[in-house]
Protein backbone atom coordinates (compact mmCIF):
# COMPACT_ATOMS: atom_id res chain seq x y z
CA UNK A 1 0.00 0.00 0.00
CA UNK A 2 0.96 3.64 -0.82
CA UNK A 3 -0.06 6.95 0.72
CA UNK A 4 -0.35 9.75 -1.51
CA UNK A 5 -0.55 13.36 -0.46
CA UNK A 6 -1.15 15.49 -3.16
CA UNK A 7 -1.34 19.65 -2.34
CA UNK A 8 -3.83 20.77 -4.48
CA UNK A 9 -5.37 24.54 -5.17
CA UNK A 10 -8.96 24.66 -3.40
CA UNK A 11 -10.34 26.00 -6.62
CA UNK A 12 -10.03 22.83 -7.80
CA UNK A 13 -10.65 20.58 -4.38
CA UNK A 14 -14.05 19.89 -4.83
CA UNK A 15 -13.97 18.45 -8.18
CA UNK A 16 -11.26 16.10 -7.05
CA UNK A 17 -13.36 15.39 -4.06
CA UNK A 18 -16.07 14.06 -6.63
CA UNK A 19 -13.66 12.05 -9.13
CA UNK A 20 -11.98 10.15 -6.13
CA UNK A 21 -15.62 9.42 -4.88
CA UNK A 22 -16.75 8.16 -8.34
CA UNK A 23 -13.66 6.08 -8.98
CA UNK A 24 -14.21 4.67 -5.36
CA UNK A 25 -11.16 6.27 -4.01
CA UNK A 26 -10.56 6.75 -0.39
CA UNK A 27 -9.54 10.33 0.39
CA UNK A 28 -9.53 12.44 3.26
CA UNK A 29 -9.00 16.46 2.80
CA UNK A 30 -7.01 18.76 5.21
CA UNK A 31 -7.28 22.60 5.05
CA UNK A 32 -3.59 23.44 4.64
CA UNK A 33 -1.33 26.51 4.32
CA UNK A 34 1.37 27.63 1.83
CA UNK A 35 4.47 28.10 3.35
CA UNK A 36 5.34 30.38 0.74
CA UNK A 37 1.96 32.13 -0.28
CA UNK A 38 0.22 31.94 2.70
CA UNK A 39 -2.70 31.48 0.86
CA UNK A 40 -5.36 28.64 1.62
CA UNK A 41 -4.29 25.29 0.15
CA UNK A 42 -5.93 21.46 0.55
CA UNK A 43 -4.03 18.67 0.96
CA UNK A 44 -5.34 15.22 0.45
CA UNK A 45 -4.32 12.03 1.96
CA UNK A 46 -5.26 8.77 -0.05
CA UNK A 47 -4.48 5.87 0.92
CA UNK A 48 -4.28 3.12 -1.78
CA UNK A 49 -3.03 -0.13 -2.96
CA UNK A 50 -0.15 -0.17 -5.35
CA UNK A 51 -1.44 -1.24 -8.84
CA UNK A 52 -3.79 1.86 -8.45
CA UNK A 53 -1.42 4.36 -7.56
CA UNK A 54 -0.80 5.39 -11.15
CA UNK A 55 -5.25 5.68 -11.90
CA UNK A 56 -5.32 8.55 -8.36
CA UNK A 57 -2.34 9.73 -10.31
CA UNK A 58 -4.65 10.62 -13.41
CA UNK A 59 -7.18 11.49 -11.45
CA UNK A 60 -5.25 14.29 -10.00
CA UNK A 61 -3.10 14.97 -13.43
CA UNK A 62 -6.74 15.47 -15.28
CA UNK A 63 -8.33 17.43 -12.18
CA UNK A 64 -5.98 20.30 -11.47
CA UNK A 65 -5.14 23.03 -13.26
CA UNK A 66 -1.93 25.28 -12.90
CA UNK A 67 -2.34 28.84 -12.67
CA UNK A 68 -0.93 32.18 -12.68
CA UNK A 69 -1.04 34.52 -9.53
CA UNK A 70 0.14 37.91 -8.31
CA UNK A 71 1.88 38.01 -5.58
CA UNK A 72 3.68 41.12 -3.67
CA UNK A 73 7.00 39.91 -2.79
CA UNK A 74 8.18 40.26 1.16
CA UNK A 75 9.82 44.22 0.69
CA UNK A 76 13.33 43.16 2.22
CA UNK A 77 13.60 40.63 -1.07
CA UNK A 78 12.64 43.66 -3.32
CA UNK A 79 16.00 45.66 -3.42
CA UNK A 80 15.16 47.22 -6.80
CA UNK A 81 12.42 49.41 -5.34
CA UNK A 82 12.04 51.89 -2.77
CA UNK A 83 10.98 50.59 0.86
CA UNK A 84 7.40 50.43 1.20
CA UNK A 85 6.49 49.36 -2.78
CA UNK A 86 6.92 46.47 -3.50
CA UNK A 87 5.21 45.48 -7.00
CA UNK A 88 3.03 42.46 -7.33
CA UNK A 89 4.89 40.00 -9.83
CA UNK A 90 3.04 36.36 -11.18
CA UNK A 91 4.23 33.47 -9.96
CA UNK A 92 2.99 29.73 -11.18
CA UNK A 93 1.27 27.71 -8.78
CA UNK A 94 1.15 23.74 -10.21
CA UNK A 95 -1.86 22.07 -10.55
CA UNK A 96 -0.68 19.54 -8.01
CA UNK A 97 2.61 18.65 -5.62
CA UNK A 98 2.25 14.70 -4.88
CA UNK A 99 4.48 12.80 -2.59
CA UNK A 100 4.10 9.15 -2.81
CA UNK A 101 5.27 7.24 -0.01
CA UNK A 102 5.12 3.48 1.40
CA UNK A 103 2.59 2.70 3.97
CA UNK A 104 4.47 0.17 6.91
CA UNK A 105 1.20 -1.03 7.97
CA UNK A 106 -2.65 -0.18 7.43
CA UNK A 107 -5.66 -0.99 10.10
CA UNK A 108 -9.09 -0.46 10.25
CA UNK A 109 -10.32 -0.28 13.48
P1 LIG B 1 3.20 27.81 -1.45
O1 LIG B 1 4.33 27.46 -0.58
O2 LIG B 1 2.30 28.90 -1.02
O3 LIG B 1 3.81 28.16 -2.90
C1 LIG B 1 2.99 28.64 -3.95
C2 LIG B 1 3.82 28.83 -5.21
O4 LIG B 1 4.82 29.82 -4.97
C3 LIG B 1 4.61 27.58 -5.65
O5 LIG B 1 3.80 26.75 -6.44
C4 LIG B 1 5.75 28.21 -6.45
O6 LIG B 1 5.31 28.58 -7.75
C5 LIG B 1 6.02 29.49 -5.67
N1 LIG B 1 7.09 29.31 -4.70
C6 LIG B 1 7.08 28.57 -3.58
N2 LIG B 1 8.24 28.69 -2.89
C7 LIG B 1 8.98 29.53 -3.60
C8 LIG B 1 10.29 30.08 -3.42
N3 LIG B 1 11.04 29.77 -2.36
N4 LIG B 1 10.77 30.95 -4.37
C9 LIG B 1 10.02 31.28 -5.42
N5 LIG B 1 8.76 30.81 -5.66
C10 LIG B 1 8.27 29.94 -4.76
P2 LIG B 1 3.98 25.16 -6.30
O7 LIG B 1 5.43 24.82 -6.40
O8 LIG B 1 3.07 24.55 -7.32
O9 LIG B 1 3.51 24.76 -4.84
C11 LIG B 1 2.14 24.83 -4.46
C12 LIG B 1 2.01 24.49 -2.98
O10 LIG B 1 2.45 23.12 -2.78
C13 LIG B 1 2.92 25.30 -2.06
O11 LIG B 1 2.28 26.51 -1.70
C14 LIG B 1 3.09 24.38 -0.85
O12 LIG B 1 1.93 24.43 -0.04
C15 LIG B 1 3.12 23.01 -1.52
N6 LIG B 1 4.51 22.55 -1.79
C16 LIG B 1 5.22 22.75 -2.91
N7 LIG B 1 6.43 22.15 -2.83
C17 LIG B 1 6.48 21.56 -1.63
C18 LIG B 1 7.45 20.76 -0.95
N8 LIG B 1 8.65 20.47 -1.52
N9 LIG B 1 7.16 20.32 0.29
C19 LIG B 1 5.97 20.58 0.87
N10 LIG B 1 4.99 21.33 0.27
C20 LIG B 1 5.24 21.81 -0.95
Amino acid sequence: MKLIIAIVQDKDSHLLSDEFANANVRATRLSTTGGFLRAGNTTFLVGIEEERVEEVLTIIRENCESREQLTTPPVHLDTTLEAGMSMPVPIRVGGATVFVVPVEAFHRF
